[in-house]
């Protein structure tokens, strides 16, 4: 299975740059650029990768994202996860970005971009890795903050392709980003949001209806409502799943008690994506091993996953 696994050509639709920050590399760029660490070394670091919630693992996760300061930095980043790629047979990435993250510390978002998108390019030229870059909102942040970003984005329009959504989800619902995702849209970007992963359906209604997403990332909490269900399956509306995602950030228990097959099994077109793969223990062939591991999965089941991924893609 695992040889199988390694060398079935395969697309990633729920990544954030940020999140695949390994220590090591977070390590080397601290020393760098001359920043102090709270940690002493990357094993430490590595153990404080112990989450009971999403914001938890938000508070490191901006943290880490701290060391990124030049293109060069933002180049290396994105090299180190497009060689994963590589290696596991990932042939097509549709990444997030969170651009507020780095402009709110002082970093422009020209050096963030150009960084990212040189280190794109370069795989598909050296590796013939398609992608294409997806700007993310942080929701705990105004709608106002988010113009503002949408703003300073524009002129780089031909280095993405949509916008998201992301950060804290409860207490931040869809609805209060309608305004700016309209903008986007009438610029001729797609929208994908964050949605029902810690919140409740009603977000992932508002995502679909006042945001008018193309694509819904994680939605596993949808299966709490039948009706959505039935549109979801009715409209194939893609969800992009993150199974170790969500055992990290206790939305499941474990994997035994993960949905994903029976979203999948009732004809929700879901998909397998790593989410954060430097703190959630594995990249995407890490989250099929598990789903083959706990949850009994099929090699067909497997293939209908990828199939998904690539029919879900927003680059065709
Ligand atoms: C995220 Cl797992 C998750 N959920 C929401 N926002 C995020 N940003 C990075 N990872
Ligand atoms: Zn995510």
């Amino acid at each position: 299975m695992k040889e199988w696994l390694n060398t079935t050509p395969k697309a990633e639709l729920h990544l954030h740059i940020e999140g695949s920050l390994e220590p090591e590399l977070l390590f080397n760029l601290a020393q760098r650029n001359g920043i102090a660490l709270p940690w002493c070394d990357v094993e430490s670091l590595r153990k404080a990768y112990d989450f009971s919630n999403l914001q938890e693992f938000l508070d490191l996760y901006y943290q880490g994202a701290d060391v990124l300061r030049t293109e060069q930095d933002f180049y290396d980043l994105t090299w180190a996860y497009l060689q994963k790629c590589k290696e596991q047979c990932i042939t097509h990435v549709e990444p997030f970005f969170d651009p507020q993250t780095h402009t709110d510390r002082g970093v422009s978002f020209e050096v963030v971009i150009n960084g990212i998108n040189a280190a794109l390019k370069e795989a598909e030229h050296q590796f013939g890795i398609t992608s294409g870059l997806i700007l993310s909102f942080l929701r705990h942040l105004s709608e106002e903050a988010a113009f503002k970003t949408l703003e300073e984005a524009l002129p780089y329009q031909d280095h993405f392709i949509a916008v998201g959504l992301d950060s804290s989800e409860v207490g931040h619902p869809p609805r209060k980003f309608e305004q700016v995702f309209a903008k986007a849209r009438s610029e001729g970007l797609l929208a994908v949001a964050h949605a029902g992963e810690e919140g409740p359906p009603e977000y992932i209604w508002e995502a679909l209806d006042l945001l008018k997403v193309v694509r819904i990332d994680h939605g596993v909490r949808a299966i709490e409502d039948e009706r959505l269900m039935q549109r979801l399956i009715d409209e194939q509306i893609p969800l992009t799943v993150c199974p170790l995602s969500n055992i990290k950030l206790c939305v499941f228990d474990e994997m035994k008690q993960h949905n994903i097959l029976d979203m999948l099994d009732r004809g929700v077109k879901v998909t397998v994506n790593s989410d954060d793969p430097a703190y959630f223990g594995g990249y995407v062939n890490e989250n099929f091993q598990s789903m083959f591991n706990h949850l009994k999965m099929t090699q067909q089941q497997a293939e209908k996953l990828i199939k998904n991924s690539f029919e879900a893609r927003l680059v065709k």
